[in-house]
């Protein structure tokens, strides 16, 4: 199963990333914390991103698609992923659609966390006080929430015409959106062995492009 996850930050990514993918067995590739990983290391890729991410502006797009297509298309050779926080741009989107198109794997399910910016400031709050991200401030906050409309807002439509966007209610207890989520994957799983095909189709609609 190849599963990406949308979302505005706070809303639940990583925290819901890691348990799909224990539940599922699933390679989670979470670009944030792999940034991060640079930044810590002092890597010249981490000296980059750095700036980027304490600002909270995305990371250049080429620097991220550098550092991710290797760990998806080894990935796909495990049994499946799980994508946490790429794509986020729409270049990042066509990168990973011309990566699936050449080996004919595409992705399987686009999930889209909803939740209001109240719930997001309040989260992220939380975790500023907990464990002092660099880009979890206040005004960095509300500056990644700006980004996330402009930038990534846009690939809901992208994969919406591509029948593999779902929309998943992201506000409530840890537990429940985790259920949530395992509910919409295991009806996936079911549609596509009765479909007797990896990916059905009809079960979406169409895809485009
Ligand atoms: P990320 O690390 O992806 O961070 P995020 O979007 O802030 O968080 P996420 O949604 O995963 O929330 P979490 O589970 O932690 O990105 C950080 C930065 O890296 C970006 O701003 C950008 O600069 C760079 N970057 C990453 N990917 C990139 C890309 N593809 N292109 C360019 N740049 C990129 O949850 C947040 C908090 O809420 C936690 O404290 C958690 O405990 C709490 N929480 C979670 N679920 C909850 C629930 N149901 N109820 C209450 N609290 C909850």
């Amino acid at each position: 199963m190849r599963v990406l996850l949308i979302g505005p930050p706070g809303a639940g990514k990583g925290t819901q990333a890691t348990r799909i993918a224990a539940h599922f067995d699933l390679v989670r590739i979470a670009t944030g914390d792999l940034l991060r990983q640079e930044v810590a290391s002092g890597s010249e890729l981490g000296r980059t991103a750095k700036a980027y991410i304490d600002r909270g502006d995305l990371v250049p797009d080429e620097v991220v698609i550098a550092m991710t297509r290797e760990r998806v298309v080894q990935a796909n050779t495990e049994g499946g992923y799980i994508l946490d926080g790429y794509p986020r741009t729409l270049v990042q989107a066509e990168a990973a659609y011309r990566w699936a198109k050449a080996r004919g794997v595409p992705f399987d399910l686009a999930l889209f966390f909803e939740i209001g910016t109240d719930e997001l400031l309040a989260r992220l709050a939380g975790r500023a006080r907990e464990e002092g991200r660099s880009d979890d401030t206040e005004e960095t906050v509300r500056h990644r929430l700006e980004v996330f409309q402009r930038q990534t807002y846009p690939l809901l439509d992208y994969y919406r015409r591509r029948g593999i966007l779902v929309r998943i209610d992201a506000v409530g207890p840890v537990d429940a959106i985790t259920e949530r989520i395992v509910a919409v994957l295991h009806w996936y799983k079911a549609k596509a062995l009765a479909a007797g095909a990896d990916r059905p189709e009809w079960a979406f609609g169409p895809a485009e492009g």
